[in-house]
């Protein structure tokens, strides 16, 4: 039996190996930058990397286009081909490359194809992943930094071609990024496994008396352990009136034994971010009233999940959420939208009229915040449309009732 059960881990550590070097050498990033030059009529397209600083985080785009972790490295591609800018050139060309050039040379460059037309990047702002360690304290979006000087080499560079026709990158990257390839998808689910994990230990190790910033600290520590260099986003734990407030990341309050708590959360893997929120009582009962008020979030997220495929818009999947809190009697506003794309960001670039398709990946988190009560429920999910519903990443963490009951508090009864 042991001989056996030896061999099976055997083989699964097998497999597993070879599934993941699949992943990482199946990645597209060519014909990504071939779909890319498909979408531009003529012309040189440029894509500025994130700038050299400490600790270094690729930018999106470029990290799409390419996988390559250089700082302070642009992307050029025209009809001849794909080009890096590096600060001296001397690099030999990655494969799929056509060659690497000393950062002096741009100005050529511009010259010699700028006429027929240089797309640029706006300033879409991606500064949720870039700013955020576990274990590290800062708020939302911090919009100084590396972030920053990138976009002012864009506006640079758009002054250097004055005259000639800049025109916008940004919506055809978005086309591209806003429906995921499969090794974008096995990132995500990453991502969501390593963060579904570390909160499920979270969540079993809390006890009345608890403080919110304790809870944090144990969770992102799983992050850490489990691979994680980034957080998707500042956690958010909130016990009480605290997880009635949809952005609270202060964390400095106690758990009190007859609270819930919502988590909001995600690690970010592979330069992709999960986005997974629980809520739980912190005595592992739920009271008859927060259960109703549980039961009423959880309805409205499995009518919005079945709603999710091919053709529908996230417009009306939000408004289904909202009528079943509505028939619920649940009448107070949910001041965010059910939805959001999910990819390199958290609330990653997409088009919000845009109808599904299979590869778009989604949130799905409805929430009702009784500030008077100090009830506050939001049940979060991560999905990818495929093509007749929508797979979720994440069902495999407890979210009905009596599961959460199950894994909370389980030495307080
Ligand atoms: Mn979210």
């Amino acid at each position: 039996m042991t001989r056996l059960k030896t061999l099976a881990a055997l083989l699964l550590l097998v497999v597993s190996a070879t599934a993941e070097d699949a992943a990482e050498e199946g990645v597209p990033y060519a014909a990504r930058r071939e779909r890319l030059r498909a979408r531009i009529e003529s012309g040189l397209a440029l894509v500025p990397g994130a700038p050299a600083a400490e600790p270094f985080r690729q930018d999106n785009d470029f990290w799409y286009l390419t996988g390559l972790e250089w700082p302070g490295v642009v992307l050029a591609l025209t009809e001849d081909g794909a080009w890096l800018f590096t600060p001296d050139g001397t690099e030999p060309a990655p494969p799929g490359f056509d060659g690497v050039l000393a950062m002096d040379m741009l100005d050529v460059t511009l010259g010699r194809y700028a006429a027929d037309g240089l797309w640029l990047p706006g300033g879409r702002s991606e500064f949720y992943s870039t700013w955020n360690r576990p274990g590290e304290r800062r708020e939302f979006g911090d919009p100084f930094g590396p972030s920053k000087r990138r976009l002012e080499w864009i506006s640079e560079s758009r002054k250097r071609v004055e005259g000639e026709k800049v025109r916008a990158l940004e919506p055809k990257l978005t086309e591209l990024r806003q429906v995921k390839d499969r090794s974008e998808i096995e990132c995500l689910r990453r991502a969501c496994r390593v963060t579904g994990e570390s909160l499920v230990e979270a969540i079993r190790s809390v006890k009345p008396g608890m403080k919110e910033r304790e809870f944090q600290d144990g969770l992102e520590r799983g992050y850490l352990e489990r691979g994680a260099r980034w957080l998707a986003f500042p956690s958010i734990v909130g016990s009480g009136r605290n997880g009635t407030m949809v952005h609270y990341t202060e964390n400095s309050a106690e758990f009190d034994r007859n609270e819930l708590v919502v988590v909001d959360t995600g690690a970010e893997i592979g330069m992709y971010a999960a986005d997974i929120t629980r809520t739980f009582p912190v005595n592992g009962k739920f009271t008859q009233r927060q259960r109703e008020v549980y039961e009423a979030v959880l309805a409205a997220q499995d009518a919005a999940i079945a709603a999710l495929k091919p053709g529908v818009t996230l417009g009306e999947v939000d408004a289904i959420a909202r009528q079943v809190l509505k028939d619920r009697g649940f009448t107070q506003r949910m001041p965010h939208l059910t939805s959001h794309w999910v990819g390199l960001q958290v609330h990653d670039v997409g088009d919000y009229a845009a109808r599904l398709k299979p590869g778009m990946v989604v949130t799905v988190e409805p929430g009702i915040y009784l500030e008077d009560e100090e009830i506050g429920v939001r049940i979060e999910d991560v999905l990818v449309v495929t093509g007749d519903g929508a797979e979720s990443l994440t069902s495999w963490i407890p979210r009905g009732a009596d599961e959460i009951e199950r894994l909370t508090g389980a030495d307080l009864k």
